[in-house]
Parts: structure tokens; sequence; C-alpha cells
């Protein structure tokens, strides 16, 4: 095997990424595998979480000869604060994406954009009501804006608890409240995050990490679910559909276009721009078939779970798909863009363009959103890509592997339509065992595993023992491009879960969306304990990030914690440097909530680990195991 094939496969376990790395390598692409190699081996000071620069009396790092910070911090303290502020980026991350939400949907409601509608009217009517809005005889805007301003609370600070909250099952929230962790506003506890861990504020691990788990919780039942339900509302609530995923969603003959990023309202609008038949027309004179949007990473997720739109790839095939060299526009928001496709897009014809005024990249074009113009913006992108077209160079251009078929679209309503009705079935199900439990698998790709190893041998392995899987984010597309989220797929999964998904047409691997919308599974999760009249915790569920990179990925891991749901992770955070954190984390939070972290890279020994959890919670329950 020549050299460059042999490192290629080594770094993914897909043809198409193993084709583009090597093409990469011939035309001169520095890739993110390749800075891993120039910046290993890791700082062990960093990696632990001991090194400290929160003030200029430092930066401090502990080691046995200097066992305290200048000021007095040991171990305890320094990681506990880095961890701390690492989350607080995460919440920020999920939530201020929210909150763009939020301000979309105001402005509908107060009629100051045409370019954004209410699609699901019912949809919006059932969450006001939820949150004791009237709706009886008032007109729908009159009950959006109410219902805006009624998010809009959940991130300030004049409440004592965030709107969702009434969402949680009363055992978890009453163990919240005994811990003092129930989630108020998400500026609140992001902004009180920061204040803990200014110097000389919170000097007690333990005390830092339990605002760091409400912090997390006002993430997810608040920022992340807001988003979540406000684009259904704006944009569609998903239903089951087919896409299609992997670099050949590229189309040799047409204009390319990739959106990238995690917000769907440039996106959407995106969508709308690339049918307009002038542009269409526009793109045929240029001697191209047409126009074709494809996905990357979370965006990519919401206009495949809400429009079918076809997925490039995942974290790590971002760079890749435009190493293809048919890309004529990258289209970007905000949040796990690598700076480095502006390079990439350099050895390409590729045009990278930013919309937001806060992720802007150097070097790229930036073409700003706002309510009032994103249709007009939209198709200035659109007419932009049109034109780079004839600049394409044909000799290099590689588009390879088929497309993979897939089902995606499960919301928790079409969950609960599919299953006819009611979760009765479901719970059923997990009652006779004939799904032992479910899981959610969750995040990224990193580099410092082969690429998508974990995330997809993980869903194969649960699925066999009868365990329902359910991915959002990046594990999406590694579980689609291994055929797992067909129903067809039931075969590959044990006798008893397979039949179920038979009966029912679905796969045995539901996509339930973006990283937003892990509120989705929050949401399940806790119709799922109303119903059998239990907490969360009790559940035989658990939560899995194999190959997780992002602050975000953490205020995830640690909301689901919280919440009450069993959460594995490929590798840990920065925090090893602490006996107190970690103690915390894999142990002392089960004993407070119900359940904890566990850390294993191996995804068959990591399968062994999840299956004996949920044994154990099925016993408990008094279930079969
Ligand atoms: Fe980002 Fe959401 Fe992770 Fe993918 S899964 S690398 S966070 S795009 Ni969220
Ligand atoms: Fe050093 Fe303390 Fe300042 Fe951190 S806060 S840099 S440990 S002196």
């Amino acid at each position: 095997m020549a050299n460059r094939e042999k490192e290629a496969r080594e770094k993914s376990v897909w043809e198409d990424a193993r084709i583009m790395l090597e093409k990469a390598s011939r035309d001169g692409v520095e890739t993110a595998w390749d800075r891993l190699l120039k910046q290993s081996p890791h700082c062990k000071f960093g990696e632990s979480g001991v090194c400290c620069r929160i003030c200029t009396m430092g930066p401090c790092r502990i080691s046995k000869k200097a066992p305290l910070g200048v000021c007095g911090a040991d171990e305890h303290v320094i990681v506990a604060r880095n961890f701390g502020r690492f989350l607080a980026g995460g919440a920020a991350g999920h939530s201020d994406h929210g909150r763009d939400c939020i301000e979309a949907f105001h402005a509908v409601a107060n009629q100051e954009t045409s370019d954004y509608s209410i699609t699901d009217q019912d949809k919006m009517l059932r969450i006001a009501r939820e949150m004791g809005i009237e709706t009886e005889g008032r007109s729908a805007l009159r009950v959006a804006r109410d219902l805006a301003d009624e998010f809009l609370e959940s991130f300030g600070s004049r409440r004592e608890e965030v709107a969702f909250v009434r969402r949680v099952p009363s055992v978890q929230r009453k163990k919240w409240k005994d811990l003092g962790i129930v989630p108020r506003g998400v500026d609140r506890e992001i902004t009180e995050m920061m204040h803990r861990t200014h110097m000389g504020c919170d000097n007690d691990a333990t005390n830092t990490l339990l605002h760091g788990l409400r912090m997390c919780l006002a993430d997810g039942w608040a920022g992340s679910m807001i988003a979540t339900e406000l684009s259904d509302i704006l944009f569609g609530t998903p239903t089951p559909h087919m896409s299609k995923v992997n670099l050949g969603v590229l189309k040799e003959d047409h204009v390319n276009i990739l959106v990238h990023g995690h917000n769907p309202i440039v996106s959407e609008k995106v969508l709308e721009a690339v049918q307009d038949p002038e542009l269409v027309s526009r793109a045929r004179n240029k001697g191209a078939k047409g126009i074709n949007l494809a996905g990357l990473c979370c965006t990519g997720n919401e206009l495949m779970m809400r429009k079918g739109i076809p997925m490039a790839g995942n974290h790590l095939m971002t760079e890749l798909a435009i190493v293809t060299g048919a890309v004529e526009l990258i289209i970007v928001d905000y949040q796990c863009i690598m700076p480095s496709l502006v390079q990439v897009a350099k050895c390409y014809h590729t045009k990278m363009v930013t919309t937001a005024d806060k992720a802007r990249f150097t070097g790229a074009e930036h073409v700003r959103f706002d309510m009032v113009s994103a249709g007009q913006q939209a198709r200035k992108l659109v007419r932009m890509a049109i034109d780079r077209y004839p600049l394409r160079n044909k000799d290099r251009v590689l588009i390879p592997s088929e497309p993979v078929e897939l089902m995606t679209g499960f919301s928790v309503e079409a969950i609960i339509s599919a299953l006819g009705g009611s979760l009765s079935p479901l719970v059923d199900a997990i009652k006779s065992g004939r799904i032992r439990g479910a899981v959610g698998i969750v995040g990224c790709n990193n580099p410092k595993y082969k690429h998508d190893y974990c995330n997809l041998n993980l869903t194969r392995e649960l699925i066999k023992r009868d365990i329902l899987v359910i991915v959002t984010g990046c594990v999406t597309v590694a579980a689609g491009k291994g055929g797992l989220l067909l129903p067809e797929a039931s075969k590959y999964a044990g006798p008893n879960l397979g039949e179920v998904c038979e009966a029912l047409k679905i796969p045995p691997v539901l996509h339930m969306g973006s990283c937003v919308d892990n509120a989705r599974i929050l949401q399940l999760a806790s119709l799922l304990a109303n119903e059998l009249g239990v907490s969360i915790s009790d559940l035989p569920l658990a939560a899995s990030s194999p190959e997780w990179y992002s602050e975000k990925a953490a205020t995830i891991g640690t909301y689901a914690v919280a919440s009450g749901i069993f959460t594995h992770l490929g590798h840990p955070p920065n925090i090893t440097g602490s006996s107190v954190v970690t103690d915390l984390a894999l142990k002392g939070l089960d004993e407070l909530l119900g359940a904890c972290f566990c850390i294993e890279p191996d995804p068959f020994k990591a399968a062994k680990l999840i299956d004996a959890r949920i044994s154990k919670k099925r016993a408990a329950l008094g279930l079969s195991v």
C-alpha cells in the first residue's frame, strides 16, 4: 500500500474522507490531522487543567515543586475554574444561537420583517398555552409577541427558574431545588460563572462545579430548548423523510453551495434562494445544470431534518469537502467552523462568505444577514456562487463515493405520531424488554481519534443489544454513512429491537437533529419519565459523546448528567489534574443526581459499560434485564 493511502486509512473509516485526504496531500493542502501532528505532544499542564491564566500575578502551573499558584489557589480550584469557564463557553454558544432565534421570532411577531414567518402555528399556540399564555380569541401575532417576551425573560435575571423547567419531572426538579441548582436566566448563570471564577471569588471546587451544573441546565432547558422550539415554529416541525449523505452529494455539473454552522436563520433563506427560477436559469446560462445545496455539521442537520437537504459531511469533513474542487461557495454562520477553511478555499476557486457579525474570518468575504434583508442577501450569495462556476478548474475536481440514503426527521412530535399518537407503545416495548433502553449518541469529531470509528462502532454495538439509539450533531453523519439511519438497518439490530423497528418501519437509529436539538432528547426523556411516573434518572437511558471536541459538547454532557442521564465520553475534559473534580464527575454526581460521567475511548468497551448501566436501571425498575 502506498504511504499516502496507508496514512489516509489510519485517519478515517470512510472512503470519501480517505480519497480526499490523499488528494489534499497531492494538492498541498494542510488539514486538521497535519496540524495535530505539529501540535503533539500536547502540554501536560494544559491537558490536566492545572495551568491558570486568570490573573497577571501568574500564569501559574501546578506541579510537585509548586503546588500553589501565586494567589494560593491549589489544583482543585484551578481545574474547577478552568472547567467552569469551559462550560460557560458552550452554554453561551447554544444560548446565543437561541437568542438569535428569539430575535427572528420577535421580528415576525412585531411585523418587522416579511422575510420570515410562522410556519407551524399549531405548535406556536401549543407552546404558548404550555407557558400559560392566553390564546383563546387572540390573534396569532398577539400570542407570538407574548411568547417572544416570555422566552426573552428566560435569558434575564428576574426569574426564579427558566420557562421550560415546568417540563422537568417533579422528582428531578426536587433534586435540583435541594442542591440549589434550578436554572434561572441563561445570561445570569453564565455571567455568574465568569464572576465566580474571577481571582478571589469561588474558591471551593465543588461549589464552582455545582454552579456549572446549574448553568448547563439553563443551556439545555432554556437556551437550546428555545432554539429548537422556535426553529420548528419558524421553519416547520420535522417529520420523517429521506435524504442523502457523504461527499457524493456534491454534483459535478451543478453549482455547489455548502452551508456550514448552526443557525437555520441563514441557511433556510439560502435554500429559498437556490429554488428561485431566475437564479436557476442564471446558473444554466453559465453552463451548469442547476444549483445544488448541501449542508455541513449542524446547519446541515437543521436543513436535513426539516427540508431533506443532503448532508455533505461532519466536522472533520469540512476541509475535505472543499478539497473536492467542486464547491463554488461555502456560506458559514457560527460555531465549529475551522479558521483553516479560508486557506483551504484559497487553494481552489471556492469562495468563503461569513454572515454573522459575531463570527468573521480574516480573508473571507462578509455578507451581513439581518432580519429585514435576509432574502435579498441570500439571493446575492447564490448569484455570487453562480458567477464562480466558470472559474472552476475541471481538472482539479474529484467527487468521491456514491451518496448513502438515510431517513431523518424524528422530532418528538414525529416519534409520537409514528407510535400511533402516544408514547405508550414505546413504554410497553421498554417494559417488555423488546427495547432494553435508549442512548443518545451526540457530538463531534476529533482528529485525535480515527474519524468516526467510535461514533460508528458504538452505535452498531448498542443496537445489536436491543438498545434504541438516537443521534444528533456530527454523529448523525457517521450513522448515516454507515447505513444505520434506514429502516432496513433493523437487520443490524438485535432481534427484538429489529422486530419493533420493522413493525413501525423506522430505523433502529433515529435522527433527532442538530446539537441544540439535544433538547428534544431531554423532552422525550421527561415525557417517558412522566409516563412511567418515575424520575429521568430511573429510566434505562444513557448519553454518549465518543469523539467530542467542543465546549458545547461538554456543556451538553453536563446538562444530560444533571438531568439524570448517565453520560459516556470518549476522553475526559481537561480536569484530570484535580482528584476532587474528577471524582465528582465520575462518582459524586451519581449520589447527588442519579447520574454521572464515565470515560472510555474504546467503543466496544463503552458499549458494555453503557449496557451494564441500562441493565442496572432496568433491574431497579423491576424489569427484565
Ligand atoms: Fe460542532 Fe454542531 Fe460538535 Fe459537530 S457536533 S463538531 S459541536 S457541529 Ni455539535
Ligand atoms: Fe496564578 Fe492565582 Fe492568578 Fe491563577 S489566579 S494566575 S493561580 S495567581
